[in-house]
């Protein structure tokens, strides 16, 4: 049985600090050098400072992936590389007969995806999760990969029944301008920044090909519409339609030429993203013909009420059902899919309000799903080599979920009450009724040293400060009554979609003014749709890919290593070597562990010779497997023997640190420290003798 082990190994600082040497890191991790590991999991042992060395020396190589067990982690080159995208290395991935022999890449983790959805016998919806910071490379790694799904499972025919004879797959590929232009802006962090979650689900047939798409999109950042951080931008489209747009379409939608508006910031930055006519372009082949586009821009041109946040927010959520129904395939002509979901990595930043809170709360929902993924793959590797399993113990976020989303009392539960009950609540009061009613909470941070009324949550990714201030009124998202009213009595055709009148508005109205309706809030929408999510993803096998980026000023060579130790921690690789810390980090092959231990029969006190015969000689291959492992257990037996004398320890009060599995030698990072110590002890008394021997000579 395996030993339980709580939180993280106390070992495990043995290697962090400093460089391992390189006889020992060779020995760890086979002959090849750092950069050319493939897999992060074969870093021996698996510390931060072995997992970032490793990282760097393949980005100096030009290498951007490497495996991290089930997850890839992508480092963005921040150059074009054309070859690495080409459909021909596209189409090399789909016809190996292993792709995961092959270097790693997107493509490995899509052709996985697609054979494991393809699969006859059992055929079960797939998922790949990407995440990582702002300009990490989300994004970019979601198109990819559906451009590949288009390649590898395109439709033979194109919809020749519905109004564009489309291929679908140019269709799903089109949706991407067009959300990009209405959801994406220019940030200090990336150019063109997803302002929104989005979750594709590509639909397959029985044959394995793309009949369709649906599209769910999360928690648009609306309130840029109104105002921006200094040297950022508002949405693409503005600046687009500003740009691009003809002398009659200006006239016609109020923008006079060479007019500056207050809430288009920095217009003078031009972006490869301002391109008006990709986006029309794509609108059209969804299917938005041009009176339709006409009144889109119009209504987003005239600088009209819906520049408030509220209205974006309605057309965008108009224009993702417009591309749902021109993309999603009819219920009866799929039967699997393969999901995508470019998630906004965990935010902290100098002042944190309800969409970071929205945000980070998600992260912890998705952290918390890929850590119960991380651990069965650990299972799974112990059960192939043998090892019986017992509980691991690991910094489980559950405490932290409590927190924000627990009953009967948590943040999101005291932030919405303070909405239903529609009283007036000063930012401070908030803050004081969420630190005395979760004061219990061990993720809740002590927010004494911030002047402004704020509290502290003690994330798996880090602590985040959240200010108070407008915190409540956001959950709210009103849209003022009587703008509601006025956009709701237009005869513009797409604000009376958008604001359909309602005619039981009414009747809910309590004299007092108060809505007898409960209350919609963000934060109440925001965990259904979440909830919603991770039922999908818990109903699919999940793949993950975590976007690192090397340096914040986006150049190409350069790798910052504090930067990207904090992304790691971000993303949660981190807590994912701590967990495989936390059970048996260091796996060395049979033979080598042979080859470099069995000198330590030497050090077993009162050593005879031992009754298993001489230490086995790898070289004598007329071995059985059964004799070899016979054998080696005999010898792992006698070097476990010599383990409390190296920790000066009594042999009952030391557990059993070393497991031999069918092809491998498990044990922790401890172990492998008091190994080391006994050889170096070994080979001392060895030189000791050497010297005797000359200086008997001389
Ligand atoms: V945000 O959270 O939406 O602000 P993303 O989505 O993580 O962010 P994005 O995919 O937009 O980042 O990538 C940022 C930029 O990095 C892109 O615009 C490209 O210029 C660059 N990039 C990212 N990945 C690659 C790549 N594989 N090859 C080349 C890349 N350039
Ligand atoms: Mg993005």
């Amino acid at each position: 049985m395996l030993q339980q082990v709580n939180g993280h190994s106390s070992g495990s600082d043995a290697h962090g600090g400093e460089s391992l040497r390189e006889d020992l890191q060779e020995f760890l991790s086979g002959e090849a050098p750092l950069h050319q590991l493939d897999d992060l999991t074969k870093v021996n042992p698996v510390t931060l400072e072995t997992v970032l060395r490793c990282l760097q020396a393949r980005y100096m190589a030009d290498t951007f992936y490497t495996s991290a067990g089930c997850t890839l982690v992508a480092l963005n080159p921040f150059k074009p590389i054309p070859q690495l995208y080409s459909p021909d290395l596209m189409q090399e991935y789909h016809a190996a007969p292993q792709p995961q022999k092959l270097k790693p890449h997107i493509f490995t983790v899509g052709e996985q995806t697609y054979r494991n959805v393809k699969s006859l016998i059992e055929p079960v919806n797939q998922s790949i999760v990407v995440s990582g910071e702002s300009g990490a490379g989300k994004t970019w790694t979601s198109r990819c990969l559906m451009k590949f799904y288009a390649v590898v499972a395109a439709s033979p025919t194109s919809w020749e029944n519905h109004k564009i004879a489309e291929r679908i797959e140019q269709r799903i590929l089109n949706s991407n301008p067009v959300m990009e232009a209405f959801g994406n802006a220019c940030t200090l962090r990336n150019n063109n920044s997803s302002r929104f979650g989005k979750f594709i689900q590509l639909q397959l047939n029985r044959a394995q090909q793309m009949t369709g798409a649906a599209v769910q999109t999360y928690l648009l950042e609306k309130t840029r519409v109104a105002c921006q951080a200094s040297s950022e931008r508002n949405f693409h489209i503005f600046y687009q339609i500003c740009k691009g747009a003809s002398a009659d379409e200006r006239l016609q939608w109020h923008l006079p030429e060479g007019a500056a508006f207050s809430w288009l910031p920095n217009p003078e930055r031009t972006l490869e993203e301002d391109c008006f006519e990709v986006t029309r372009e794509a609108m059209l082949h969804l299917g938005i013909d041009a009176p339709t586009q006409n009144n889109i821009f119009q209504v987003r041109g005239k600088t009209t009420p819906l520049t408030c946040g509220s209205g974006d927010g309605q057309l965008f959520d108009w224009l993702v059902s417009v591309i749902n129904s021109s993309i999603c395939a009819d219920p009866d002509s799929w039967t699997t899919f393969i999901g995508l979901l470019d998630v906004y990595g965990f935010e902290s930043f100098p002042t944190n309000s309800l969409e970071q809170l929205c945000i980070n709360y998600a992260n912890e929902k998705l952290q918390q799903h890929f850590v119960a993924h991380y651990l069965r793959a650990q299972q799974e590797e112990y059960t192939a080599e043998g090892l019986e399993w017992s509980t691991l113990s690991y910094q489980d976020n559950q405490t932290c979920l409590d927190l924000i989303e627990g009953s009967p009392v948590s943040i999101c539960s005291l932030i919405n009450e303070e909405c239903r009950l529609n009283r007036p609540s000063s930012a401070a009061q908030l803050q004081t009724r969420i630190e005395s009613a979760l004061a219990g909470s061990p993720c809740l941070g002590h927010s004494k040293l911030s002047r402004e009324p704020s509290f502290i949550v003690v994330h798996y990714a880090g602590s985040v400060r959240y200010h108070t201030a407008g915190l409540v009124e956001k959950n709210k998202d009103p849209i003022p009554p009587e703008l509601t009213r006025l956009l709701q009595q237009s005869q513009d055709p797409l604000l009376k979609v958008l604001f359909p009148a309602d005619p039981e508005e009414k009747s809910q109205e309590e004299p007092s003014g108060q809505s007898r309706a409960p209350v919609l809030t963000v934060v109440s929408k925001f965990k259904a749709s979440l909830e919603q999510l991770l039922q999908v993803l818990h109903s699919t096998t999940p793949h993950y890919i975590r976007c690192i980026k090397p340096n914040s000023q986006g150049r190409a060579q350069m790798f910052h290593q504090e930067e990207v130790l904090s992304q790691l921690e971000a993303c949660g690789l981190v807590e994912t070597i701590h967990i495989s810390a936390a059970g048996f980090p260091i796996r060395v092959s049979h033979r080598n562990f042979l080859e470099r231990y069995k000198l330590l029969r030497r050090l077993r006190p009162g050593a005879a010779p031992s009754p298993h015969g001489p230490p086995p000689d790898e070289g004598r291959s007329e071995w059985s497997p059964h004799s070899k492992q016979a054998t080696l257990q005999a010898l792992l037996q006698d070097i476990l023997h010599t383990l409390p004398a190296l920790a000066r320890a009594p042999a009952e009060a030391t557990p059993a640190p070393v497991h031999c599995g069918r092809t491998k030698v498990f044990m922790t990072d401890s172990t492998l420290e008091l190994l080391e110590r006994g050889r170096a002890q070994v080979l001392e008394q060895c030189a000791r003798c050497i010297q005797g021997g000359w200086r008997r000579h001389w």
